[in-house]
C-alpha cells in the first residue's frame, strides 16, 4: 500500500517507514525536525546517536534499494500538505507529528499554547487533506490512553454503552486527560471523529500507551538505521529513562508513591500494532478506537524488572522516589480493553526482559552522552506552570 508518515523523523515514524519498507510497502513522509530541536532545548540529547536527514536516506536506499520521498515540511502548512498528498496519493496516512511531551506542554502559557495550536492544526490539516486530494485514504491517528485519565472503571476502546433514565445508547467514553498536551489528543479525537461522521473519512484512533525500546529487527546492526531515545524530564518516557538511568548508575526516578498504572509496549510492537492497523482498514465513515499497548504496569514494577535486568548484566542500581512535579493520581484502579488488536492478530512481545535488557546494552556503549546530559534527568517543570526540581523523597 502506498503509505504517508507525517513524523517520519521520530522516535516511532522512522522505525514505521523502515518497518513498512521491509513489508513492501510504498512510504513517503514529512517531518519539520522539530523533535531534534525540542529535545536541545530543554537540555537533552538522544542517548543514541542518530543520523541527519541525509544519511537516514542514503542508508534507507542501501538498506532497501528504495529511494525514500522524505521532506522536510510543515504541518500546519495546508498548501505543503495537499500537495504533497495530491503527488503521493497516499491509501493510508500515519499521522505520527506531532509534539509528543506532557511535561514540555506544561512549562508555561507559550508551551501549552504552541502545543495545542500545532498538535490540533496539523491534525485538521491533514483530515482537509484527505478530503481534498486523497479521499479514499485511511487515516491512522496517533492518540494516547492518557486521553482516558484513569478513572475508576474499565476503560472500554472508544465507545461505551449507557443506560440513562431508561435510555441506552453507545457513546464516546469519557476522556479526561492529565496535560496539555493529552487534551491537545482529546480534541483531536473529536475532530477525526466528526469528519468520519460528515464526510465519511475512514479513521482508526489509536491510544497508545508508554513505549520503549532502542530497535526493532528490521534496522538490522546499521547504526544509520538507528531510531532516537530520549532520556530528558519532557521527551524521555519512563522505562526509557529508567533504563539510560541505570546505566550511568543514577538512581530510577519513581514520581511520588510510584503507584500510577499505565499501559506499556515495546518499539516493535508498536510497528506490529501499526501494521495490523495498515493492513486491515475500516470502511468509509468508519471512526475505530483501538487501544494500543502490550500490558498495564505500574511505574514500582517496571522500576523493579529494569533494577533486576540490570543487576544480571552487573548494573546495581537503586531505586528512589522524587516528589512528584505531575499532578495525577498516583495510587487508582487501571483495567483498560485491548482486545481489538488482539483479534487482528497481534502477538504481543512476552519477554519484556529481553527488550530491557537490548536496550540497557545499547545504551552502555553510549553512557558518556547520557552523563554529560543527567542534568535533564531531574524533573523541574510543574503542573502548576512554576519550576522546581524535585527531590528525593524516599
Ligand atoms: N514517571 C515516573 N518517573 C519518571 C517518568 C515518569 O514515575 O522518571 C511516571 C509519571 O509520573 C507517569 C508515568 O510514569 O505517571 C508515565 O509517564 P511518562 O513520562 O512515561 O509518560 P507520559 O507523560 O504519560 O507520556 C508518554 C508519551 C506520550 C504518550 C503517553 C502515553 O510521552 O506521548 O501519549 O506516554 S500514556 O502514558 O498512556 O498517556
Amino acid at each position: 500500500m502506498k503509505v504517508f508518515i507525517a513524523g517520519i523523523d521520530g522516535y516511532l515514524g522512522w522505525p514505521l517507514a523502515i518497518y513498512l519498507s521491509a513489508r513492501g510497502h510504498e512510504v513517503a513522509g514529512a517531518d519539520l525536525l522539530l523533535r531534534r530541536q525540542w529535545v536541545a532545548e530543554v537540555g537533552g540529547v538522544s542517548a543514541l546517536p542518530i543520523a541527519s536527514r541525509e544519511e537516514r536516506l542514503f542508508a534507507f536506499k542501501e538498506a532497501t534499494g528504495v529511494e525514500l520521498d522524505f521532506r522536510v515540511g510543515d504541518l500546519t502548512d495546508y498548501d505543503f500538505v495537499k500537495g504533497f498528498f495530491r503527488e503521493f496519493q497516499p491509501e493510508v496516512v500515519v499521522h505520527l507529528g506531532q509534539m509528543p511531551s506532557a511535561p514540555y506542554s506544561m512549562i508555561d502559557q507559550a508551551h501549552c499554547v504552541w502545543t495545542q495550536q500545532n498538535n490540533v492544526i496539523n491534525n485538521l490539516n491533514i483530515l482537509w487533506a484527505i478530503k481534498e486530494a486523497a479521499p479514499a485514504a485511511h487515516l491512522i491517528k496517533l492518540g494516547t490512553m492518557g486521553e482516558y485519565g484513569t478513572p475508576a472503571v474499565d476503560i472500554p476502546e472508544g465507545f461505551f454503552e449507557v443506560e440513562f433514565r431508561g435510555r441506552n445508547d453507545r457513546l464516546p467514553f469519557p476522556r479526561q486527560a492529565g496535560s496539555w498536551y493529552h487534551q491537545s489528543k482529546v480534541h483531536d479525537s473529536h475532530n477525526t471523529h466528526f469528519a468520519a461522521k460528515i464526510w465519511g473519512a475512514r479513521a482508526t484512533d489509536i491510544m497508545q500507551g508508554v513505549v520503549f525500546g532502542t530497535r526493532i529487527a528490521e534496522m538490522g546492526d546499521d547504526s544509520r538505521l538507528r531510531t532516537r531515545l530520549d532520556f530528558d524530564q519532557c521527551f524521555g518516557t519512563a522505562i526509557n529513562r529508567f533504563c539510560c538511568q541505570a546505566v550511568i548508575g543514577h538512581p530510577l526516578s519513581l514520581y511520588g508513591l510510584g503507584k500510577q498504572k499505565r499501559g506499556f509496549l515495546p518499539l516493535a510492537d508498536s510497528m506490529q500494532c501499526l501494521g495490523l492497523a495498515i493492513e486491515n482498514p475500516p470502511d468509509a465513515g468508519e471512526y475505530r478506537v483501538f487501544n494500543q499497548f502490550e500490558n498495564a504496569y505500574s511505574i514500582t514494577e517496571l522500576a523493579c524488572l529494569v533494577k533486576g535486568v540490570a543487576a544480571d548484566i552487573g548494573l546495581p542500581v537503586d531505586i528512589k522516589r522524587y516528589d512528584n512535579p505531575r499532578a495525577e493520581m498516583e495510587d487508582h484502579y487501571y483495567n483498560p480493553d485491548r482486545q481489538h488488536l488482539l483479534d487482528l492478530g497481534y502477538q504481543p512481545t512476552r519477554d519484556i526482559k529481553s527488550v530491557i535488557k537490548a536496550m540497557l546494552l545499547d545504551l552502555l556503549d553510549n553512557r558518556e552522552r547520557i552523563e554529560e546530559h543527567a542534568d535533564a534527568l531531574i524533573p523541574d517543570i510543574r503542573w502548576d506552570g512554576g519550576r522546581k526540581r524535585s527531590e528525593v523523597i524516599g
